[in-house]
């Protein structure tokens, strides 16, 4: 089967995406399953922060899930920011692995902001409010070279977008 790793910054469109895809997927008698960085960092990832070596510990334990799914013969969408890439390549190195990019603006992102994260990561240093290393902003986000799919989530509609993504997943897998 095929396990897809999204990457892409927060708010680029990754979890809409992973959740449209997985409707059409499962109407069509597939099944699917949705890995979700946010979800898992409050369970198996919860002792996890965001330095570049937890970052990656992060995207291999959710690979790990992943696999499992994969085995039994499951599509799965692992939905996370995943912004390096030696990891990214690292997984690319299983057959089953598809490299998704997100392509979306961090202005875009500022702009929209619908958790209000971009404004915390924003804020000045000392501001009790403020997220460091947010990604995009006061943390790296390497842009992957070897993506398989590239989506312009600031450009094109929620509804081109799944379809394409829809697409490249059915003529993976056939
Ligand atoms: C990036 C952060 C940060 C920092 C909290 N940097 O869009 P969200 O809010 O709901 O999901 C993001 C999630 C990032 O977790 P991932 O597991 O996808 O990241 S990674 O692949 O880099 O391991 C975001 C929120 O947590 N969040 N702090 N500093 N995103």
């Amino acid at each position: 089967m095929l396990l897809i790793q999204f990457t892409g910054l927060s708010g680029s469109g990754k979890t809409t995406l992973a959740e449209n895809v997985r409707h059409l997927l499962i109407e069509n008698n597939y099944k699917v399953e949705i890995i979700d960085g946010d979800v898992y960092r409050k369970t198996i990832c919860k002792d996890l922060g965001f330095s570049k070596e937890d970052r990656c510990e992060n995207v291999r334990r959710l690979f790990n899930v992943g696999r499992n799914f994969v085995e039994e013969n499951t599509i799965v969408l692992m939905s996370v920011i995943n912004p390096y890439e030696d990891i990214r390549n690292e997984l690319r190195n299983h057959e089953f692995v598809r490299t998704v990019f997100l392509d979306c603006s961090v202005d875009n992102l500022i702009e929209r902001d619908p958790k209000g994260l971009y404004r915390k990561a924003l804020l000045p240093d000392g501001n009790q409010e403020k997220i460091k290393n947010f990604t995009g902003i006061s943390d790296v986000f390497e842009i992957p070279q070897k993506a398989d799919l590239i989506l312009k989530t600031d450009s094109e509609s929620v509804m081109l977008s799944t379809h394409k993504l829809y697409e490249f997943i059915v003529s993976a897998i056939s």
